[in-house]
């Protein structure tokens, strides 16, 4: 059997193909997403693809692309022709939770201009039904977080506020995380709806009908889902 850390990289290099010169590429986050923008410094850096620009959704993904070469840009109101970016729990319709690794918000803003959504990951973000496994991360803002919570409560979330070394994690927008869990999801679009109207949610983590394609990496090989 493979090893995963190479087959999510074979499943980043099958997903960094898909980039041609000139293209706006959308740089995602996480440690499979991290293999894609060494991929695509290294292409560059060989000549393989010119003119690309990269605009990224953390600050930790441009500090890396910088490193490798990527020629990055901020975030105006650029389309993308592809976002390359990992994913916490995949459903067979490709509908996404995203944001285990905090930058679901600049995520999501990136990766709703992407004509093509491309997701990289290990099998086991694979679930039959969204919810199953992972909690949707849901960004609220500082003020007023208990009022928040109450609300999220109300919409029959369990869960709690993410924290790092005892600390509340915090996003690169300042805002915090809280990690929300439901007994089972029927209806994520409806979930979805509910979550953003609620009074201090930012952005939630369910991702649903924006990506195009995954390139999965799995024990027998990467795996291609449409
Ligand atoms: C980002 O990084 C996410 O939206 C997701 O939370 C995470 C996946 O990270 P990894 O590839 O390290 O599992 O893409």
């Amino acid at each position: 059997m493979a090893d995963l850390e190479a087959l999510k990289k074979e499943a980043a290099l099958r997903a960094v193909a898909l980039v041609e010169s000139g293209m706006c590429v959308g740089l995602g986050t996480g440690s499979t997403a991290k293999y894609a923008i060494e991929e695509l410094g290294r292409k560059i850096s060989s000549g393989e693809l010119t003119g690309i620009i990269g605009v990224a959704t953390s600050n930790a993904s441009e500090q890396l692309a910088r490193e490798v070469g990527v020629p990055v840009e901020e975030f105006d109101c650029q389309q993308f022709d592809v976002a390359i970016d990992g994913a916490d729990e995949i459903a067979p319709n490709l509908d996404l939770i995203k944001g285990l690794g905090g930058a679901l918000t600049r995520e999501k803003l990136l990766e709703l201009r992407a004509h093509r959504l491309v997701i990289i990951a290990d099998h086991t973000k694979l679930v039959k039904r969204i919810g199953e496994k992972a909690p949707i991360p849901v960004e609220i803002v500082r003020f007023g977080v208990a009022s928040t919570l109450e609300r999220l409560r109300d919409l029959g979330a369990g869960g709690e506020l993410r924290s790092r070394g005892g600390e509340h994690f915090v996003t690169d927008n300042g805002n915090l995380i809280f990690d929300a869990r439901f007994a089972r999801i029927d209806d994520a679009s409806a979930l979805a709806r509910d979550l953003k109207l609620t009074a201090g949610v930012v952005e939630t983590g369910l991702f649903l009908g924006m990506a195009e394609r995954a390139f999965v990496a799995t024990p027998e090989g990467v795996r291609e889902l449409t």
